[in-house]
């Protein structure tokens, strides 16, 4: 390199510095979050977090009544933190914030709305609902998004096509199945290009599955924009179906703007360079004489060691993460929601979180994911209870992996079916067993019609002791039409009929094949059927009267359920049981007169019974 060569580069890097810095930086504002928010609201003052450029000894204004304060800039200039309190008497409006510094202002919109009626809205599930888990990118395409470079139906890692509309298009086929709410996978905006940190046969991925936010206050916009998530709610509402949101606290995408300019230092648990590998190693979470040590990696370290992991221990990333939250029911008026890797998180943070959707939402609740197989653990974070640490985590359910893995064994893999009322024997652990979300499979696992000995039989076995147990039921999308498919993304197969042009289409039943169509019409009847018999519904009341190895008889309240999962028929008695005549409600047993409390049936190979007591049942 000759001297004029050097100089030329000093006097590009010059002009670069006086583009970028000019001597008097006018202040720049390029987010704000939240974006809105509404009135009245019991959240307030809210936390402003305002991204940008030159905000060094910023100061922010906005119009009465809202008022700003407390405010903090990070050392580069680019966040500005600030409460903005939110009054009562606040009318809805745009109030635009206002940002002041020595060399000039910047101005940005802030709108309060109206805060939505809770008519029909913030509902919560209970005892009664059936849930339907949907991965949006894998169900129906109602061609929202035109097709770009991370769109590929041929590659199980790429987006297929599924959106919003896709789900609208199809709210008749889940009102036909019975469904009362409707999980729908993250839906946060995810990286817009290929994933080259998580690989696999050094092939890059694409974040379809929404696991991997690098805006949490966006839509993914393969699924739609915010004004369609609104619609697809409402018209969810319209037809009685409530809307499970899928939330991530503990972790970003590898590529949000954090990962590079955080608004702290304390943002995340260390940064890309630096930071510690979350070991999955959760016992110690539950034991009362764990050192914080033994914590530390579980609860700080990074998921696959690339999802930057949120420090909810930072008072600022709380209200952030607190609030995030408290936007998506606020703006969209959902129902409740579903928490990603719950013990990764503090459980103190998860106490503040669900007192402060109690607060605003007094009718919202949260199920999380505790991916366990031991009830004492996945026990140990429902909330209703303070536990040895002093915290209630208020969180209303935990979906039920213990009786999944029992359920999987018992019909898929023709272990004992004893081993589901033995794990139903450890409810006592629980606080609200009749709340806990119970299934056969969802979108971390092998499909149910993949494991060693399923059957047509085995499956409509399982789903009989998904419908008639406590708790509260949930079907992954397409397992009521026995969809296959290994491990992930194997699991994730697009619904056959949600495509245009899809050769095969199984949302209509007069082209499912017999196959499905058994499967489906055996799964909506046990819907129907704890629909309109209360004895079955999750908080009603149980009793085991006999057990084997493989043949279970037990009574919800009024409502008698035989099963027998062995592979030959077998002869069932059982006494204690309630006298009276007893309808077959399922076919296959015949009806039935109790005298003596003495039951004597022959139940078929694989098979199940549920027998309602006359006088007692339907409403
Ligand atoms: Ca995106
Ligand atoms: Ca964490």
């Amino acid at each position: 390199m000759h001297n004029g060569e050097v100089h030329a580069a000093k006097v590009s890097l010059v002009m670069l510095f006086a583009a970028l810095f000019p001597a008097a930086a006018q202040p720049v504002i390029t987010k704000v979050e939240p974006p809105d928010w509404w009135a009245p609201t019991k959240t307030s003052p809210i936390r402003l977090l305002i991204r940008g450029a030159n905000l060094k000894q910023a100061t922010i204004a906005v119009r009465p009544p809202l008022a700003a304060s407390n405010v903090m800039i990070n050392d580069g200039g680019t966040y500005l933190l600030a409460d903005l309190a939110v009054p009562e008497n606040t009318q809805p409006g745009d109030y635009q914030l206002t940002i002041a510094t020595g060399s000039g202002r910047a101005q940005a919109p802030f709108k309060i709305h109206k805060a939505l009626s809770s008519q029909g809205r913030f509902q919560g599930f209970n005892a009664h609902d059936i849930i339907y888990l949907i991965m949006p990118d894998r169900f129906a395409s109602g061609g929202a998004h035109s097709k770009d470079s991370l769109t590929d139906r041929a590659k199980p890692r790429y987006y297929h096509g599924g959106d919003f509309q896709g789900i609208i298009d199809h709210l008749d086929y889940l009102q036909s199945l019975g469904v009362t709410a409707l999980w729908i996978n993250p839906w946060y905006d995810n990286y817009n290009g290929l994933n080259e940190r998580e690989t696999y046969g050094g092939q890059p991925i694409t974040d379809y599955h929404g696991y991997g936010a690098v805006d949490f206050y966006g839509v993914e916009e393969h699924f739609g924009n915010f004004a369609k998530l609104q619609q697809f709610v409402d018209q969810a509402h319209r037809r009685g179906l409530k809307i499970i949101q899928d939330q991530v606290a503990n972790h970003t995408g590898p590529y949000h703007s954090w990962t590079r300019d955080a608004p702290k230092p304390t943002w995340y648990n260390g940064t890309p360079a630096a930071h510690l590998v979350n070991d999955f190693i959760t016992w110690p979470l539950m034991d009362p004489y764990a050192s914080a040590e033994s914590k530390r990696k579980v609860l700080d370290g990074w998921f696959i060691d690339i999802l930057p992991d949120m420090n909810q221990n930072d008072p600022d990333v709380r209200r952030y993460e607190i609030q995030n939250s408290l936007w998506w029911v606020g703006r969209t008026g959902l129902d409740a929601i579903r928490q990603d890797t719950l013990p990764y998180a503090p459980r103190d943070y998860w106490r503040d979180w669900t007192a402060a959707l109690k607060r605003e939402f007094p009718g919202i609740n949260v199920v999380g994911e505790v991916f366990d197989g031991d009830p004492a653990f996945t026990s140990f974070f429902q909330g209703g209870a303070k536990r040895f640490d002093g915290v209630d985590s208020g969180v209303q359910s935990v979906f039920d992996f213990p009786l999944y893995f029992a359920i999987r064994k018992a019909f898929g893999n023709s272990e004992p079916l004893r081993g589901v009322p033995q794990t139903l024997a450890h409810d006592r652990l629980y606080t609200h067993p009749e709340l806990l979300v119970t299934f056969l499979g969802l979108h971390d696992v092998s499909r149910f019609a993949n494991e060693p000995k399923a059957s047509v039989d085995s499956l409509k076995l399982a789903f009989t002791a998904l419908f008639t147990t406590r708790g509260v039921p949930m079907i992954y999308y397409g397992d009521e039409i026995g969809m296959h498919g290994g491990g992930d993304p194997d699991n994730r197969r697009d619904f056959p009929g949600g495509w245009p042009g899809d050769a095969h289409n199984a949302f209509q039943r007069t082209s499912r094949t017999p196959e499905e169509e058994e499967i489906f019409e055996h799964v909506r009847r046990l819907i129907e059927l704890r629909k309109t018999n209360p004895a079955l519904l999750g908080d009603s009341p149980t009793r085991n009267l006999y057990s084997t190895e493989q043949q279970w008889v037990f009574l919800r309240a009024s409502t008698l359920v035989l099963m027998n999962n062995d592979s030959k028929p077998v002869n069932i008695e059982a006494n204690s049981v309630p006298n009276g005549d007893y309808i077959d409600r399922l076919g296959g047993l015949g009806n039935i007169s109790i005298r003596n409390g003495h039951l004597a049936a022959v139940l078929p190979a694989r098979s199940a019974a549920v027998l309602i007591r006359k006088g007692t049942a339907s409403k």
